[in-house]
C-alpha cells in the first residue's frame, strides 16, 4: 500500500504571522532610523529570521557587529512573541480545520514544514498541535528553503515516501523546496508569483474534498 503524507506550511497556510513579524521588523528598523514597508514584508515570506535581519539591515544600509546582529534578533523575537501571546483560534485562515479534520479522520499523516522556530508555541495558541504527527521547523533544519532538507525530515518522520508527499505552501522558496523534494506542490495564496506550484488555490475555501481526496493516494 502507498502511504500518502501532508506537509503544512505555517506562515501564510494555517495561519497570517506575517502580520505579526511585520510589526516587529518594523518597530526595529523604526529604532534604527528608516522605512520598512509592507511591500518590502513580502522578500520576509519562507524565509529564516537571521536572513530577515540581514535583508533589513541591508534595505536600512545598516552596518552591524556579530555582537549587535545577534541582540536584534533577540529584540525582534521578544517583541513578536508579545503579538503571538494575544493569538487564539479565531485566527486559523479559512477552512484549514476542515481539511486537517478530513485529513485526520482517514488517518492520513500530518506534518508541519515552517522555517519558524516558534511554530510550536503558534500551534498551541492555536489550539491545532494534537492533529500534527510531526513538527519540523527552524530548530530541527541546518539549511532554510529553498533547500528541501525541512521537508525531507518531515517525510522521513512521517514514514512516508517524499514522491508520496503533498506540501501546502505560501512562499515561492517553499515551492521551489516542496519541487525540489520531487513532493506534489500546492501553492496557497497568489497563482502568478507561486506560479512553479503543481495546483494551486488562493486558499482553502478554494479546494474541494474531492481534489483533496484525489491526493490520496491508496
Ligand atoms: P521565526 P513559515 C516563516 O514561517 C515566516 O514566513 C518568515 O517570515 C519568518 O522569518 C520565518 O518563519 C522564521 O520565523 O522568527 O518565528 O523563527 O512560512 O516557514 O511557516
Ligand atoms: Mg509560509
Amino acid at each position: 500500500m502507498t502511504k500518502t503524507g501532508f506537509i503544512f506550511d505555517l506562515d501564510g497556510v494555517i495561519v497570517d504571522t506575517a502580520k505579526y513579524h511585520y510589526l516587529a521588523w518594523r518597530n526595529l528598523a523604526e529604532e534604527l532610523g528608516f522605512e520598512f514597508t509592507e511591500e518590502q514584508n513580502e522578500l520576509f515570506k519562507g524565509v529564516s529570521r537571521k536572513r530577515c535581519l540581514e535583508i533589513l539591515l541591508e534595505i536600512g544600509n545598516v552596518k552591524a557587529t556579530q555582537e549587535q546582529f545577534d541582540l536584534w534578533m533577540i529584540e525582534k523575537n521578544e517583541d513578536y512573541l508579545k503579538y503571538i501571546e494575544k493569538m487564539d483560534a479565531s485566527e486559523i485562515l479559512p477552512d484549514v480545520a476542515k481539511v486537517l479534520d478530513y485529513l485526520k479522520e482517514r488517518n492520513i499523516p500530518i506534518a508541519l514544514g515552517s522555517a519558524s522556530k516558534n511554530a510550536k508555541p503558534i500551534l498551541e495558541k492555536v489550539k491545532l498541535l494534537s492533529y500534527f504527527d510531526c513538527i519540523v521547523d527552524g530548530n530541527n533544519v541546518t539549511k532554510a528553503k529553498p533547500d528541501p532538507e525541512v521537508f525531507l525530515i518531515a517525510a522521513e518522520k512521517l514514514g512516508v515516501d517524499p514522491n508520496n508527499c503533498v506540501v501546502f505552501e505560501d512562499a515561492v522558496a517553499g515551492v521551489e523546496a516542496a519541487n525540489a523534494a520531487n513532493m506534489v506542490s500546492i501553492g496557497i495564496g497568489d497563482s502568478a508569483i507561486l506560479s512553479e506550484a503543481k495546483h494551486n488555490f488562493i486558499d482553502f475555501t478554494e479546494m474541494s474534498l474531492e481534489f483533496l481526496s484525489g491526493l490520496i493516494k491508496n
